[in-house]
């Protein structure tokens, strides 16, 4: 099993949650909410508004996620929908835990590390853009996310 933090469209209550927890891609299971131990930037970027993680440690905001365990499967249906390597790559970052888990031995304030999908090229503007600390899709930006069926 491999632990991964999402902190985008995959979070519960966002769009592509769904293939997340479709059986057909492997097996996920909620684990805790989490928060980076460092700052980065997270844009909302492309005519599709799509957001992005860039791995400027340092940069940015602390992000809130959600921590997942996933399955061999799952974690490779994943690479192929977010594009792994090109349009997103997978890196490790240090966690700090949100809320106990008690299965897992997890208590709040714990550091832990999981895969996360950082983005791998991004335009020179990118890291100018307004940062934010916790995604929604439908947050105050107003800027809305086009579903991969809908974009052309
Ligand atoms: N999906 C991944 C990376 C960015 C996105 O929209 C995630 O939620 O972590």
């Amino acid at each position: 099993m491999h632990h991964i933090f999402v902190y985008g469209s995959l979070k519960r209550g966002q769009p592509n949650h769904p293939y997340m927890i479709d059986s057909n891609n492997g097996k996920a299971e909620f684990l805790c909410p989490a928060v980076t131990v460092q700052k980065f930037p997270l844009v909302i970027a492309t005519k599709y508004n799509l957001v992005f993680l860039l791995n400027l440690p340092g940069q940015g905001k602390r992000i809130h996620g959600e921590i997942y365990k996933v399955d061999e499967k799952m974690l490779k249906y994943l690479d192929w929908f977010e594009k792994v390597p090109t349009m997103y790559q997978r890196t490790v970052v240090e966690l700090e835990v949100k809320m106990a888990d008690k299965e897992e031995k997890l208590s709040p304030g714990s550091i832990m590390e999981a895969f996360v999908y950082s983005t791998t090229t991004y335009q020179p503007d990118w890291p100018s853009l307004p940062t934010y600390d916790n995604y929604d899709a439908n947050g105050d930006h107003g800027l809305k996310f086009v579903p991969r069926e809908d974009r052309k």
